[in-house]
């Protein structure tokens, strides 16, 4: 059965143009679309836009050329659910270190709507296929809910960018949900009594961009909100500074001060000795690693997630435990650009005993294929947004429809046990 793959230009949540590939075999016709960051790692492969006159040079018909014209001919002999062939065919013919040939987003979008077709054609959900070929157990995730935006999301003055709610105690993926839910409409009530109406509109990821600056209030506002609901013992708090972005000449810029790396790390430790937090992300710049040491020092319980610091990327992730300068991958398939090597960047962090969180982009699509891949890869954690904007609700609906029909077990507290 050959491969056909035709490629196409959509675009994202962001209103920016992203590719969608289909993938089909006569019988059978996937479909999957590549998400796109806004605050980027230096060290990720390369997403291939046009800079042209076309939406403002994020145009991807390159990109889109190069699945019609050059992968596709590459591809069309290759079984689907051999992913290793697919993946590597594809990198014989890209020839760079970080895809900058064909371009990471045209990689990824075959290797995405490949794997599906792989599924299709095994007539297993994909989850059950990811399952098999990472050779990892089915488990329902801890949904992540990012439910105050700042930094690069938003249009507000908050310098870290995303806090989220962590229903970590609950029973099933189904009841975390609906407690997050329900607590972001709590979260909503107390920001419009305090600051009135305007501060609850929405960032990028559907949760609120309050005119705040301070990077503690919003731990207030969670907090209240969880304790005024009684959830004190089953919602936990989970923090991404993105503190690439807030790294100006050697040092952090917050709230208009400028802090040094063991000043930054202190508020951080106050932070965690006075609300319920499980797990921060991108707690210092991606190329400081003294900052992710001094860290890991003072916080050796908490769960610390490297996202601009290993961009999925195995060479990364090899050098991250070689410095202990974190203990939890945060995996977004674009970042590295092919099913593959995210399923290794994943193999490789569990075989340490750390943790994997499953991540959407700030520019997203309805695509769900994250949602498959969490709970094929038994990662137990994922992050996906604020339970609002279609482009975020289509991953936990995709949970709540795969909680229903397999069964699994729920990740719960102990996935962020390190
Ligand atoms: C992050 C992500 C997703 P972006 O920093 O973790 O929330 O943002 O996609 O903009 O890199
Ligand atoms: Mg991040």
């Amino acid at each position: 059965m050959a491969i056909n793959l035709k490629a196409r230009e959509v675009i994202d949540s962001r209103g920016n143009p992203t590719v969608e590939v289909d993938a089909s075999d006569g019988t059978n016709r996937a479909r999957a679309i590549v998400p796109s960051g806004a605050s980027t790692g230096v060290h990720e492969a390369l997403e291939l836009r046009d800079k042209d006159v076309r939406y403002g040079g994020k145009g991807v018909r390159t990109a889109v050329a190069n699945v019609n014209n050059r992968i596709a001919p590459a591809l069309a002999d290759l079984d689907p659910k051999d992913q290793g062939a697919i993946d590597h065919a594809m990198f014989t013919l890209d020839a760079t270190k970080n895809k900058s040939a064909l371009g990471a987003n045209a990689i990824l979008g075959a290797s995405m709507a490949c794997c599906r077709l792989a599924a299709m054609q095994k007539g297993v959900p994909l989850y059950q296929h990811v399952q098999d070929i990472s050779s990892r157990k089915a488990l329902m995730p801890v949904p992540c809910l990012n439910v105050i935006n700042g930094g690069v999301h938003a249009g507000n003055d908050l310098d870290m960018q995303e806090y989220m709610l962590v229903p970590a105690g609950a029973d099933n993926f189904a009841e975390a949900l609906r407690m997050a839910a329900e607590t972001y409409h709590h979260l909503k009530g107390l920001l419009e009594k305090k600051y009135g109406k305007n501060s609850t509109n929405v960032g990028d990821e559907g949760g609120f961009a309050p005119p705040m600056a301070r990077p503690e209030e919003p731990l207030e506002f969670l907090t209240a909100a969880i304790e005024e609901l009684g959830l004190q013992d089953k919602m936990m708090i989970a923090m991404d500074p993105a503190s690439s972005e807030m790294f100006k000449e050697g040092k952090y810029l917050v709230q208009g001060t400028s802090l040094s790396a063991g000043e930054l790390a202190d508020r951080y430790q106050a932070m965690a000795q006075t609300f319920p937090l499980i797990s921060l992300e991108d707690p210092f710049d991606q190329d400081d690693l003294e900052g992710w040491k001094l860290i890991r020092q003072k916080l050796p319980k908490l769960q610390i997630v490297g996202d601009d610091l290993l961009v999925t990327n195995p060479e990364r992730i090899a050098m991250a435990m070689d410095n202990d300068a974190c203990n939890a991958l945060l995996l977004k398939v674009n970042q590295i650009g092919s099913v593959t090597e995210a399923i290794a960047a994943a193999n490789k962090s569990f075989d340490a005993g750390w943790g994997v969180m499953v991540s959407h982009r700030s520019g997203e699509t309805e695509d769900t294929f994250i949602a498959d891949l969490v709970v094929g890869l038994g990662a137990g954690q994922i992050k996906s947004g604020a339970p609002a904007r279609g482009e975020r609700t289509a991953k936990y609906n995709q949970l709540l429809r795969i909680e229903e029909e397999s069964g699994a077990a729920f990740g719960g507290r102990k996935v962020f046990e390190r």
